[in-house]
């Protein structure tokens, strides 16, 4: 790891010597200002002081071996302990409620819909549910698969589902590393300013590494769309103000491992998610469902409005998706398919999703 001190008078200045010095992929690790030069402790200027890392081997974090403990065996039933009858009654009625609930049968003529659902990773309780509930009605002729399709969108039409009726004028952007949240900002911008006419700003708080704001700038250059970079909350507050008349600004965010507590926690006190925001938690469809979860009690105390969904395009299964809006009873504003800006980016509706779960609806 190379670690270096750098001094300018401002910010972007300094920034500029780091990405030189230390190319693109360079870590902020502390800044402050600093007083420097003068005559006899008189005169003395501001300097931006920034120490900045860059680490020359790829630390990128690789899938962990699985270490939770096993569960340990069951003992045969010859040695079972004797004399301890509450804990074998307990025993035997676990097993025969697994025991019921592996055996309880599957409407007849839903089985196909219900191990296509189980394949496209829909949670098999409420694959079953589903069935179950869809079955129940025995008078209608409808094609199964219509009927399961029109379930699961009453589930989720309550929800809200694709880009807001009333713009607000703040859509903040926040998510793990690499999910695709920059690039998304730039799409939903891109919509706002060619399609809608709006009046549209970006601001990036992503000062982490300084190839994102080179990103977001580049973007923002195409667009012909001003933008700020907030490297803190008075420069976030400043931009904010600065672009108060517009009519969308879209904040993109750092993405860091989202195992991080702090990580969350320094975004809590960075922006102000109060005041007419609208902050939309971004997730890869690759991401294993589990995942999913645990990223989003890790941003549970944002306040998230809606999900968006990106890398469509990567996978087939979007039972994950399903899971995710059925848990947490939030809805999809945006799923993205594709690398290409502006283009790659559908509103999500409930029937999409759930025709996309059950028929393997494609979006084009
Ligand atoms: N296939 C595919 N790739 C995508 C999609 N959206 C983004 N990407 C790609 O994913 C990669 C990461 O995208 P970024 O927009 O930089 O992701 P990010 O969340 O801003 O990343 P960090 O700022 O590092 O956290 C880029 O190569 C994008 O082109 C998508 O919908 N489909
Ligand atoms: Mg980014």
């Amino acid at each position: 790891m190379k670690v270096k001190k750098f001094q300018a008078p401002s910010m972007p200045e300094v920034m500029k010597k780091v990405k030189k010095e230390l190319g693109p992929n360079a870590v902020i690790l502390n800044e402050k200002v600093v007083k420097t030069g003068g005559f006899m402790g008189l005169f003395k200027k501001n300097q931006t002081e920034v120490i900045a890392a860059v680490d020359p081997i790829d630390r990128t974090p690789k899938p962990k071996k699985d270490t939770t403990p096993k569960a340990p065996p069951m003992p045969l039933a010859s040695e079972e302990p004797k004399g301890n009858s509450e804990i074998m009654k307990e025993l035997q009625s676990l097993k025969s409620l697994v025991k019921n609930q592996e055996t309880e049968p599957i409407p007849e003529g839903f089985e196909d819909v219900y191990h296509h659902l189980l394949a496209q990773d829909v949670e098999e309780a409420l694959a079953k549910e589903w069935v179950e509930e869809v079955a129940e009605n025995t008078l209608t002729d409808e094609p199964i698969d219509n009927r399961v399709v029109k379930h699961i969108y009453g589930r989720m039409k309550d929800l809200s589902f694709g880009k807001p009726d009333v713009y607000k004028p703040f859509v903040h952007l926040v998510g793990p590393t690499g999910v695709g949240k920059t690039t998304t900002v730039a799409k939903l911008a891109a919509d706002s300013a060619l399609n809608k006419n709006m009046k549209v700003a970006l601001i990036t708080t992503d000062t982490y590494r300084i190839a994102a704001i080179e990103q977001l700038k580049t973007y923002a250059g195409i667009l012909d769309i001003p933008i700020e970079v907030a490297y803190n909350m008075e420069d976030y507050a400043a931009a904010r103000e600065k672009f108060k008349e517009y009519d969308v600004v879209y904040v993109d965010t750092a993405g860091r491992n989202f195992r991080d507590p702090s990580y969350v926690k320094e975004l809590g006190e960075l922006l102000d998610f109060n005041s007419n925001t609208e902050t939309y938690l971004v997730l890869s469809l690759t991401s294993k469902y589990k995942d999913m979860q645990d990223i989003y009690h890790q941003f549970a105390h944002l306040p998230i409005e809606q999900f968006i969904f990106t890398k469509m395009d990567e996978t087939s299964t979007y039972g994950s998706a399903l899971n995710m809006v059925m848990q947490e009873r939030i809805g999809v504003a945006y799923f993205t398919n594709g690398q290409d800006v502006p283009d790659d980016i559908v509103e999500a509706t409930p029937m999409r999703l759930s025709r996309q779960v059950v028929e393997g609806f494609v979006y084009e």
